[in-house]
């Protein structure tokens, strides 16, 4: 086991390789900039070159930013009066927080007034009873984090970007991260929301409570809307008691299936907060590009990264029982736990790491879901088509088995140009986009649709559902200002 290594909260996504298609920026016109000076004040509207870059996209690299300007709003009325002025000017406004995504969601790339939540970043409240607390949408995910840890509490939603993120974002995309398997995502921690929909309207959806049994629920519509309704401003998040003394096990096994035995043995007898897997392939490439070692001598094609819950000292046996069943089975051929808080985090940068450590290589992405238990038959026949159509290709494959949500990358060949290692993708997102669709599953498990699963939104949604999802944006947003040309 190597020392004790901090959790890596910096930015973490790996970047998303398709056509970089350049757009013009159009600058802002002199009177809608005066009028958005009156509303935010001269020093928090930004035109110079290096925020128009870095707020115009998000952590893909498809498409060039090119926002007309950025804009920092210190409260929800100021939000408001920007969308009321984007109203009135014909102007689209593209929501922006800690711009981490990975499918396009936050790029402005059409001369877009990027509306950025940095500066509402406060918590507003804070109720022990109720464990909740109320905080503006651009607090950073870790924030809220070690804010409830300062209560004794605990906000379960985490993700390698939970340094960076904001909340309203995770909010926006429904983010689902690491612990879902125990916790499930965003939306099952958000009791309320105060949002500007895109007519300028300021609604107050649910205000904290449990139990509202009053008609259609618009706090889920907004939760994975992708800034296309609304811009979410404030929210009261629930908050649970933190888990008792977690451990963490990794367990080399034999090949795919075997995960799903695993995992039932597991998921069976312990409360996991986690069960994660990853391939050989990824961890050869974080062993390469990380100070870590390898979680035991020998290396197995796959490897479950578990995480549970030590409510009893007796825990730590039944789990060391249940991996002798598992060695015995021939499904499990090595195993390593955690010791103590250093050791597990240095388990769990094998598997968090890894999105960042290809992210040089610029890989192609596809982020899909299917049933737990389809995987296995999934897996093989993405990994056939692979073979059989793209031998030269690598595949690395990574995700949360728990939620059936599988990562897959894939690094481009040298002897490819990337041109035509880009091609071949479009082919490669048709194929496995058809695959999910053969098998009842979704061509976005958590990262969402924005611009770049556009395309492939039929594969999951019926035409009916995406047409009601259009009916429903005018509805709040009729002149479709918010975040145009993303998700229908
Ligand atoms: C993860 O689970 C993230 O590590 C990123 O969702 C996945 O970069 C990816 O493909
Ligand atoms: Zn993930």
């Amino acid at each position: 086991m190597v020392t004790c290594a901090t959790r890596h909260y910096g930015p973490e996504m790996g970047s998303s390789t398709f056509l970089s298609i350049p757009i013009e920026s159009d600058s802002m016109d002199k009177n809608t900039l005066q009028q958005l000076h009156a509303i935010v004040g001269e020093t928090r509207v930004l035109t110079d070159a290096d925020s128009l870059q870095s707020y115009g996209l998000d952590r893909t690299t498809v498409w060039t930013a090119a926002p007309c300007a950025v804009v920092l709003p210190g409260s929800i009325e100021e939000v408001q009066a920007i969308v009321r002025l984007a109203n009135s000017e014909d102007l689209a406004i593209v929501p922006s927080g800690g711009r981490t995504g990975l499918s396009g969601g936050a790029v402005a790339k059409s001369g877009e007034l990027v509306l950025a939540l940095d500066r509402m970043n406060k918590v507003l409240d804070f109720n022990a009873v109720d464990r909740s607390l109320t905080c503006q949408a651009g607090i950073i995910t870790q924030q809220l984090q070690e804010y409830a840890e300062e209560q004794g509490l605990f906000y379960p939603v985490d993700f390698a970007s939970a340094g960076s993120s904001q909340i309203g974002g995770n909010i926006a995309t429904n983010a689902g991260g690491i612990n879902v398997i125990r916790y499930g995502m965003t939306r099952d921690w958000v009791l309320g929301l105060k949002v500007v929909t895109g007519n300028g309207d300021i609604l107050e959806l649910n205000r904290g409570l449990i139990k509202n049994n009053t008609g259609y629920d618009f706090r889920h519509l907004f939760i994975g809307s992708e800034g296309t309704l609304g811009i979410i401003c404030e929210a009261t998040m629930r908050l649970a008691p933190p888990p008792k003394d977690p451990a963490v096990l990794v367990l080399g096994v034999s090949d795919f299936p075997a995960i799903m035995d695993v995992l039932k043995t597991y998921s069976g007898a312990l409360t996991l907060n986690a069960f994660e897997f990853f391939s050989d392939l990824a961890l050869d490439k974080v062993l390469a590009h990380q100070p870590l070692t390898a979680p035991f001598e020998q290396r197995t094609p796959y490897y479950a990264l578990l995480e549970f819950e030590q409510t009893t000292p007796e825990v730590l046996d039944t789990a060391m029982g249940l991996f002798e069943n598992c060695v015995a089975a021939g499904w499990v051929l090595d195993g390593v736990v955690s010791q103590n808080i250093s050791q597990a985090k240095n388990l769990w940068r094998l598997r968090e790491d890894i999105s960042e450590t290809l992210s040089f290589a610029k890989p192609y992405k596809n982020d899909i879901s299917v049933q737990v238990s389809q995987m296995p038959d999934f897996i093989r026949a993405v990994d056939d088509l692979a073979s059989q159509r793209y031998p030269d290709f690598e595949v690395v494959w990574y995700g949360h088995i728990g939620d059936g949500n599988l990562h897959l990358n894939i690094l481009k060949p040298d002897e490819l140009s990337v041109e035509e290692f880009n091609q071949q993708c479009s082919s490669v997102s048709v194929e496995v986009s058809e695959l999910v669709q053969a098998f009842n599953g979704s061509v976005s498990a958590e990262h969402g649709i924005g611009l770049l699963k556009k395309p492939y939104l039929s594969y999951t949604r019926s035409e009916t559902e995406i047409s009601l999802m259009r009916q429903m944006k005018s509805l709040f947003d009729p002149k479709g200002i918010l975040n145009p040309g993303k998700l229908i």
